[in-house]
């Protein structure tokens, strides 16, 4: 295991023993103990678990080092699985809804007896909540919304998290000797930020092996409906997952009818039938005569011919369109025309500009982030720590940032890395619209990626007035997360978009993309008129480990949808081309 998953775990232990009321010392060792992890290089921590010298480490106890070489040499841990059991599994739950710690959560299960969602819910209705030492009705009233927020959303998934569940599915449906196409469809296939199930199909003649399959998943919770061709399963976590299998001529027109979206596949068939044709799942046929469509589509003498999605497209006068510009809107006028825009893709992408490192709140060291970059194979790697207001991010006073700024010369000086590293910052927008900190510091650095982290309750106005200040400082290189929304979590703060755009487009400021699969924000229902009038993108991980730098694909998803292409995403630029950039701004 590395060093980060071992951290989780050793989070996760403190949690549980908060919720069994353990004495705060030893709840404490945990905490620290996964900090102490997040420092050290994973070179090191190999290191020290090979020669049994974990416990020399500061804030390492020999019996924590015990279980830290146990995870790292063997992936388990006999006492968290222990741990797990003797508590209940509603507990876990509760601790999603905002404002509920561990203490909350324990006292709410000794005093009222709750053990769930379901229990709370009753407890806060029957007004127990409310009477209770420490909660009070306002605290109730939280709570329960809350939970119905929570319930609002828990019917949608995050692309990326779906995303992970898919792939080994449709790897497992792809190996199945029936199987001669696999495909997931839907909002996934289309990028969509968050997604409402998974929509899987196949090609095979032969359904009932597939089926099987498909509905014996070892994760699989409730098959919700099973039939000759379709089956549709819940896994454990919620998410659901829809199954089709068709004959191999009619795969083509059923991917391109699963995947939508709805609205693209209506006007679709409006321009079918404009052409005396009929357009569905099963084929595209004439659309006068005898029968319906489905007996015609079955009758391959009237069915147009389809190996690919291209083809079918064809069929009706389009260039191809990709999955993720079908919401229509206008992409099938553009296909007509020949101007579908040639959209960015992850190959492009040459490095990232917001990223953290353990300086602040990141998980990884400077160098690890740097090799992990290097792994990526990127040109460079922009490190854009806290500023000193986000204490409750750990940000960089005056001091720190400049001996950030040293230590990734020296880090460029050695020419260990591949990547060339950009000495950034994250500056907190003060509640004003002013920076936090001083022009001479901000002078110092190669580009500011300016953000948002406090007051998110402004009015709009107030919120709009304060971005476009920050624009307007000669030093801001970059806005970081236009609305702060998190996705199924946390509504976006008030901002006036279009004016905010209008700032950045005269100021010369990217706004990013921000690409963390919580975020994705600016949304892309605003990109593509916002490139039009000449905004510069950049897209940008907002990492917090080495792993995150993987989430720049979620943000291409998001920029693809957007129509942007590769001219509209600073990131796409070489390193030179990056450095004139920033030294034309300056
Ligand atoms: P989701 O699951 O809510 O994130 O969104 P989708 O787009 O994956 O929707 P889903 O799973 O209900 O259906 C998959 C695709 O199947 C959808 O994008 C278009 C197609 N489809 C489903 N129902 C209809 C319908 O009633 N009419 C049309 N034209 N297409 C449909
Ligand atoms: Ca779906
Ligand atoms: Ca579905
Ligand atoms: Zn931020």
């Amino acid at each position: 295991m590395t060093k980060n998953e071992i951290a989780d775990l050793l989070n996760e232990i403190g949690v549980l023993l908060d919720l069994k009321g353990e004495n705060p010392f030893k709840i404490r060792a945990y905490q620290t103990g996964a900090r102490v992890l997040e420092s050290i290089e994973e070179s090191e921590l190999t290191r020290l678990v090979a020669a049994g010298e974990l416990d020399s480490v500061k804030g390492i106890g020999e019996a924590l080092a015990q279980k830290i070489t146990e995870l790292h040499e063997t992936g388990k841990l006999g006492f968290l699985e222990k741990l797990r059991a003797s508590i209940e599994p509603g507990l876990g739950e509760l601790l999603d809804i905002p404002g509920m710690g561990p203490k909350k959560v324990k006292a709410l299960h000794d005093k009222l007896g709750v053990t769930d969602i379901a229990s709370l819910t009753k407890a806060c209705e029957e007004n127990r909540v409310a009477e209770l030492d420490g909660f009070g009705a306002k605290s109730q009233e939280k709570i329960l919304a809350g939970i119905r927020h929570r319930e609002a959303y828990g019917k949608r998934h995050l692309w990326w998290e779906a995303n992970e569940v898919a792939q080994p599915i449709l790897a497992g449906l792809r190996a199945l000797p029936q199987v001669e196409r696999a495909e997931a469809a839907g909002s996934l296939r289309r990028g969509m930020e968050t997604i409402g199930d998974l929509d899987f199909l196949v090609a095979a003649e032969d359904f009932a092996p597939v089926v099987e399959w498909f509905v014996g998943q070892r994760n699989v919770q409730e098959v919700t409906a099973q039939g000759e061709t379709k089956a549709s399963v819940r896994f454990a976590g919620g998410l659901q997952a829809d199954l089709r299998i068709v004959p191999t001529d009619q795969f083509v027109f059923a991917l391109h009818h699963f995947t939508g979206s709805k609205d693209h596949n209506v006007a679709m068939r409006q321009r079918a039938l404009a052409r005396g044709l009929s357009l569905s799942e099963w084929g595209l046929v004439p659309a006068e005569g005898e029968g319906t469509a489905k007996a015609k589509a079955e009758n391959r003498e009237l069915r147009t011919p389809a190996d690919s999605e291209a083809d079918l497209f064809k069929a009706l006068g389009l260039k191809f369109i990709p999955p993720e510009l079908r919401e229509n809107v206008g992409e099938i006028e553009a296909a007509e025309q020949g101007d579908l825009p040639e959209l960015v893709t992850l190959a492009d992408l040459q490095g990232a500009f917001h990223n953290h490192t353990n300086e602040s709140d990141g998980r990884n060291t400077l160098a690890e982030m740097a090799t992990a970059a290097d792994e990526l194979g990127w040109s460079y790697l922009g490190i854009a720590d806290h500023s000193k207001s986000s204490f409750q991010a750990n940000g960089l006073n005056e001091e720190q940032l400049a001996a950030q700024v040293e230590a990734i010369a020296k880090l460029n000086a050695t020419k260990e890395h591949r990547v060339h590293v950009f000495s950034g910052v994250e500056c907190d927008i003060l509640t004003d619209g002013r920076l936090d900190y001083a022009d001479d510091v901000l002078a110092t650095l190669d580009y500011v990626v300016a953000s948002v982290h406090n007051a998110m309750t402004q009015d709009e106005d107030t919120m709009t007035l304060r971005l476009i200040r920050a624009i307007e400082s000669p030093h801001v290189t970059m806005l970081g997360h236009l609305t702060g929304r998190l996705l199924l979590r946390r509504e976006p703060y008030q901002v006036n978009a279009s004016k905010v755009i209008d700032a950045a487009i005269a100021n010369k400021v990217i706004i990013e993309l921000n690409a963390s699969p919580w975020r994705l924000d600016m949304d892309w229902r605003l990109w593509r008129k916002a490139a039009d009038k000449g905004l510069l993108c950049a897209i940008n991980p907002d990492a917090h480990e080495t792993d995150g730098l993987r989430h720049v694909a979620a943000g291409v998803n998001s920029a693809r949808k957007g129509w942007l292409v590769k001219d509209h995403v600073l990131n796409t630029r070489n390193l030179a081309g990056v450095n004139r950039w920033f030294a034309e701004r300056k």
